[in-house]
């Protein structure tokens, strides 16, 4: 009986301590996403304000923006159909930044894999944009592209294009898009990137845990079967 007591308490101290090291330790998972704009206000952003999405993702523009559908400001704007954010500014003054909740000491770094980009408005020509990344770590990157000079306004030839970001641009902090030339601004859409998340996972030491609980139940069913009859 007294050996029973023991073994059970025993039983229960490693179950305990499984549990608690395998719910401690997490896996990695990754949240996939695109910054698309749809659904968000029309409408002016007041400099160096955030937008948030509905992921830890924000979007800051040191200057003022639009988050415009091209259709009011038609034929002076880019368009693609649906709805993107049109930034006036140019140069650092213009600076886009895309990161993780600035408030945030321990966010989740991201990965950034394109972004749709189109000059600002008829006759800018090519636009010079600077990608510059900060990974997770502190260390610098930079891509640097010249938009294609297409602008039509609505319809016609797409004003947008894609930028695909060198695979380079991973596990990040954050990400600048600055300017370069000709300094009129920028309109992004469809910010393809991916959330580096903490996820919880059952781990050898939860599987070893879930293997005694149930070897444990299973003992003592037959006991409590062996014992009723
Ligand atoms: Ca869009
Ligand atoms: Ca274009
Ligand atoms: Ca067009």
């Amino acid at each position: 009986m007294k050996f029973r007591w023991v073994r059970d308490c025993l039983l229960r101290a490693a179950i305990i301590v499984l549990l608690s090291v395998g719910v401690a330790v997490f896996a990695t998972a990754a949240l996939a996403a695109n910054v698309d704009y749809e659904g968000e206000t029309l409408g002016p952003v007041p400099p160096n304000t955030p937008l948030v999405f509905d992921h830890p993702l924000y979007i800051t523009a040191l200057a003022e923006s639009d988050v415009t559908d091209g259709v009011a400001c038609a034929p002076n704007c880019p368009d693609n159909g649906t709805i993107y954010q049109l930034s006036y500014g140019s140069g650092f003054a213009g600076f886009l930044t895309i990161s993780g909740d600035p408030s945030c000491l321990e966010c989740n770094p991201f990965d950034l894999f394109k972004i749709d980009v189109a000059e600002p408005s008829p006759g800018s020509g090519p636009i010079g944009l600077s990608f510059l990344g900060t990974t997770a770590t502190g260390e610098s990157l930079q891509f640097d592209f010249v938009s294609d000079g297409v602008f039509d306004g609505p319809g016609g030839q797409p004003d947008f294009e894609t930028v695909v970001l060198p695979d380079t641009f991973r596990d990040l902090g954050n990400v600048g898009i600055l300017v370069t030339a000709p300094y009129l601004g920028v309109a992004i859409d469809n910010i393809i990137v991916e959330e580096i998340q903490a996820a919880p996972a059952l781990t050898p030491w939860g599987l070893g845990a879930l293997v005694l609980v149930l070897g444990v139940s299973a003992t003592r069913f037959r006991h409590t079967r062996a014992t009723a009859r």
